[in-house]
């Protein structure tokens, strides 16, 4: 637990510091939800420091989100938009106007407004929220292909390139730093025998049949806030991983974090069964706001979520293997746990895989026939 009063210090708050407690289920920065009193009134504010094991370079990655939460206020504000500091984070300044500050120990902080009655789901409940967040994560892609100015720094380099994640498996087994390998032998070979899988996107992408985009990249759905009365996807958060990708990483990665029945580290696999609803809505939502999709990235929406679910559960069995040094853990196994889950999902997708190129199919008919 970090002093959040010294924090608090640090950035232009113009209210007064009451309390912090850490907030949310994220598995990378130490996020705190801190009230203030501002004349008199409670008001909320988070303060979040930067992983720097995961980013090492934070302050490259603060200039990638300063770009892109200005550009995002200014089209609101073009749009006279009633609730534009509610749909964008905004960055608090800290003293020196940065939009990030450094601590006494070296760690970066940054300071966003609270968006008020609206939450991140870790579990999605219906169809409804499935559609409102991919329209939402869309619509942030559409937002960020109009950037003006130089590409995005890469916060984490080959953030998404399976490949390189199935090599970084293979170099931990080697290395087997823990001793683990041996215990998740069947896992291991889970992957080889799917090792053609991980070059299915980036092949494409070096073929140049799926072009380059500025995409989110991290687009599980306790990343897109939603309203707590209507449903609908107000803010996108989470930008510490948006730089050039690909739209198929961003509809992927909704894919699995929505049509798993279960929650990502659950463990009565199972049980483990797709939510076929909850994919039709996403594809529905994702495809009306990403409006733009060539053919070979529409050729690839069915299977994306598989792979994206592949290189998950890669990178948790590599950090399993690798002594739980990258996602946070709250028990020790939640690593193993969590690649197991993301592993019987993918199971099920490969199982169903015609059930969901049926449903791509007739949505992107029946878009046809709206357009
Ligand atoms: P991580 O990279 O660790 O996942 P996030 O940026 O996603 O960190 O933040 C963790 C959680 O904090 C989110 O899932 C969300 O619940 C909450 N959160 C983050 N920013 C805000 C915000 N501006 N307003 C309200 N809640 C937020
Ligand atoms: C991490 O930061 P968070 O908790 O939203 C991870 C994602 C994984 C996800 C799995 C920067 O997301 O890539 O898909 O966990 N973020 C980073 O739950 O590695
Ligand atoms: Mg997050």
């Amino acid at each position: 637990m970090h002093d959040l009063s010294v924090i608090s210090g640090l950035f232009d708050m113009r209210a007064d510091f009451v309390h912090a407690h850490p907030y949310g289920s994220g598995h990378i920065n130490d996020t705190y939800c801190a009230w203030y009193d501002a004349a008199g009134q409670r008001i909320r504010y988070i303060h979040q420091r930067i992983n720097h094991q995961v980013f090492a370079n934070p302050v490259a990655l603060m200039e990638n989100v300063a770009r892109v939460t200005s550009h995002a206020l200014h089209l609101l504000r073009e749009q006279g938009h009633p609730e534009a500091h509610r749909r964008t984070l905004t960055c608090i300044p800290a003293r020196d106007g940065k939009p990030y500050a450094h601590d006494a120990d070296g760690n970066v902080w940054r300071t966003y407004p609270f968006i008020e009655r609206a939450r991140g789901h870790d579990v999605l409940e219906s169809p409804a929220q499935a559609y409102q967040a991919a329209l939402a994560f869309g619509g942030f892609q559409k937002l960020a292909a109009g950037l003006p100015g130089a590409r995005l720094h890469e916060t984490i380099a080959n953030f998404h390139h399976t490949r390189k994640r199935y090599e970084a498996l293979m170099r931990a087994v080697e290395i087997d730093n823990h001793g683990r390998a041996g215990e998740v032998g069947e896992e291991i070979d889970f992957v080889r025998s799917r090792e053609a899988d991980c070059s299915i996107l980036v092949d494409q992408i070096a073929a140049g049949e799926i072009p380059e985009r500025v995409t989110h990249n991290d687009t599980k759905l306790n990343n897109v806030l939603l309203d707590d009365v209507t449903a609908e996807g107000v803010c996108v958060i989470d930008l510490d991983t948006t730089m050039p990708g690909c739209a198929l990483y961003d509809f992927g990665d909704m894919v699995r974090s929505a049509v798993p029945k279960l929650a990502e580290d659950a463990t009565d696999l199972e049980s483990m069964d797709l939510r076929f609803d909850m994919f039709r809505a996403l594809l529905s939502g994702f495809t009306r706001s990403a409006d733009f999709l060539n053919q070979a990235e529409k050729n690839h929406l069915a299977c994306a979520g598989k792979l994206l679910t592949l290189e998950c559960g890669i990178r948790f069995l590599t950090d399993y293997i690798n002594g739980d040094v990258y996602f946070k853990i709250k028990r020790p196994s939640q690593n193993i746990d969590r690649c197991r889950n993301q592993f019987a999902a993918v199971k099920v997708m490969e199982n169903r895989m015609s059930e969901l190129e049926d449903i791509v199919e007739s949505c992107l008919q029946e878009n046809k026939q709206l357009s």
